[in-house]
């Protein structure tokens, strides 16, 4: 078994019955979903329902759990997502899966979040990873010209055919290859003062637990 299918499957443990739950995106989140759904048929477990933020909503369907529109709830009692990397300080970066915008909106509604990772995930200081920035296509080039005046290294996100890829939100995602982050929050707050970002894959104090699979099995971090 893989460490991102170890540790999806020891994530499930945390839903309990009638629970709303955010489902992420991602391989690992597809293996907590592939539980939860054996859960439900073998075990019984009740869910209220799943909100999905993007690609997992075939997959919650098809194992019959319910879905919920994140409009038609309040709040999501238990969010459990994928991450690109995760500071020890437990600040991270998404937005590998271009789904970053819909993620952050569930984890925002979300009483609780837990992120799930294999170790590889886990780093001193974020950076490595390029942070993900999703901004309206109108005005993108220029900002793209900005990000590369500020020495930001930025790429666009590009499908397979070479076209810009287009997020579910309708927007285009511009990767900046920092390396290394040495302030997250400053940097967070600067990108949502650019004119044309909508969001970015800064995840700044947005989760309270970390599940991480190891080789000798899976280790919360709290
Ligand atoms: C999603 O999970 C994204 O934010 C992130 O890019 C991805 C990580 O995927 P995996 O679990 O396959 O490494 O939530």
């Amino acid at each position: 078994m893989n460490l991102k299918e170890l540790v999806g499957i020891e994530v499930a443990k945390y839903v309990k019955d009638g629970m709303i739950v955010g489902l992420g995106t991602g391989s690992t989140a597809y293996f907590m979903v592939k539980e939860l759904g054996r859960r439900v048929k073998e075990e019984g477990l009740q869910i209220t329902g799943v909100v999905t933020s993007s690609a997992t909503e075939k997959q919650a369907t098809e194992l019959g759990i319910p879905l919920k529109a994140i409009d038609d709830v309040e709040y999501v009692d238990l969010t459990i997502d994928g991450a690109d990397e995760i500071s020890n300080d437990f600040q991270g970066i998404k937005g590998g899966g271009a789904a970053l915008l819909f993620e952050k909106v569930v984890a925002t509604y979300s009483k609780d979040c837990i992120w799930i990772v294999d170790e590889s995930k886990m780093v001193d200081k974020l950076g490595n990873f390029p942070l993900p920035v999703e901004v309206v296509p109108y005005g993108s080039h220029n900002l793209f010209r900005l990000f590369e005046e500020k020495g930001y290294h930025p790429k666009w996100r590009k499908k397979a055919d070479g076209e810009l890829l287009t997020t579910d939100g309708g927007h285009y995602i511009i990767d900046l290859a920092l390396e290394v982050i040495e302030d997250p929050r400053a940097l967070a707050t600067e990108l949502d003062n650019y004119v044309g970002v909508v969001e970015h894959g800064l995840f700044i104090d947005m989760i309270s637990r970390v599940i991480v699979g190891t080789s000798e099995g899976p280790k919360e971090i709290e």
